[in-house]
């Protein structure tokens, strides 16, 4: 081989050797596993990280910000290559961003957006259009109901960038159908228990007023399913059932004709997350969203589609 060509495959060889050893050590904060959607994603991530090579320190803050804050110091601490943030809120992260800054790690948000005066604190967003999910909810709604009805909606948790904007593409839609109204909005934590707990509370004081449900995620809107059926009503019958993220759990229901339709929200970040991440400690500049594709899965198509569902 000619030197110069020897030269330049030595150079290429440094340099995927050294991206691979640059990313060596990775923090991820997690929220917890308040829906098997969260499982579903730290599994995505987790196997993405042992596909690389790359060592993970894997945080669970099991629901609390102040353990995601703390988290993210250790790392710091701990000089990683780069931090992964799954951030349970929009709010409060400034004051720790700056510190993950002066010591120069990158850091990548997944799955939740935050709201800082500087956008520079993190390097890229990869996750799923929380706006568009709740326009598509509402459009299939609308269309289902003939543009009227009672609506009750299960909110996620307050403060979190898909709470927030799942209701705001929601509302955007129902506006344009002013025979449409939303009875009560509260929220379930986009868990399991309370989704069934504030839907039981939704039917004692509206009960048979109530043809629609509009759940922000599959976990609630599947212990909501439950306390219908304990009223004695027929869920995705006598409460036509539209709620997001496209969980296995979800097909399910629909192909028992308990659940109506489910806006898919993605979890498998993996292989989109530890790539930007890579890319950020060899220092490339990233957009700052990267969008997660999703589909819209009414209950007629959930028969063919259930065996392709793979979370
Ligand atoms: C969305 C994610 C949400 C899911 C819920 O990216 O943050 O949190 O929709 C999960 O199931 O609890």
């Amino acid at each position: 081989m000619n030197p110069r060509k020897a030269l330049i495959s030595a150079a290429g060889l440094c340099l995927s050797l050294s991206v691979a050893a640059i990313a060596g050590t990775i923090g991820f904060s997690q929220i917890g596993f308040e829906s098997t959607w969260r499982t579903a994603e730290t599994e995505s991530i987790k196997s993405a990280a042992v596909d690389r090579g790359i060592k993970l320190l894997f945080s669970d803050a099991q629901g609390k910000q102040e353990n995601q804050i703390k988290a993210i110091r250790s790392f710091v601490a701990q000089k990683v290559d780069g931090i992964i943030l799954a951030p349970i809120v929009e709010t409060g992260w400034e004051p720790v961003l700056r510190e993950v800054r002066k010591a120069r790690i990158p850091l990548v948000l997944v799955d939740r957006g935050i709201r800082v005066s500087d956008p520079s604190l993190y390097a890229t967003l990869i996750a799923s259009d929380f706006v568009f999910e709740g326009r598509e909810a509402a459009k299939w709604l609308a269309k289902k109901m003939s543009g009227r009805g009672t609506i009750v909606e299960l909110q996620g948790i307050p403060g979190a960038a898909p709470a927030i904007d799942r209701k705001k593409g929601f509302e955007e839609v129902l506006k344009k159908y002013p025979r449409m109204s939303v009875l009560r909005s509260q929220t379930g934590n986009f868990n399991r228990t309370d989704g069934k707990q504030v839907m039981e509370a939704f039917l004692k004081a509206e009960g048979r007023n109530i043809n629609a449900l509009f759940a922000h995620n599959d976990a609630m809107a599947l212990g909501a399913i439950s306390a219908i059926e304990e009223a004695g009503m027929k869920p995705g019958t006598d409460i036509i059932i539209v709620s997001i993220d496209g969980m296995k759990e979800a097909f399910e229901a629909m192909v028992a004709g308990r659940l109506n339709c489910t806006v898919e929200c993605n979890p498998l970040l993996g292989p989109l997350v530890i790539g930007a991440m890579e890319k950020a400690i060899a220092g490339e500049k990233l957009p700052k969203w990267i969008k997660q594709v999703d589909g819209v899965f009414p209950k007629e198509s959930a028969a063919s589609m259930i065996g392709t569902r793979k979370y």
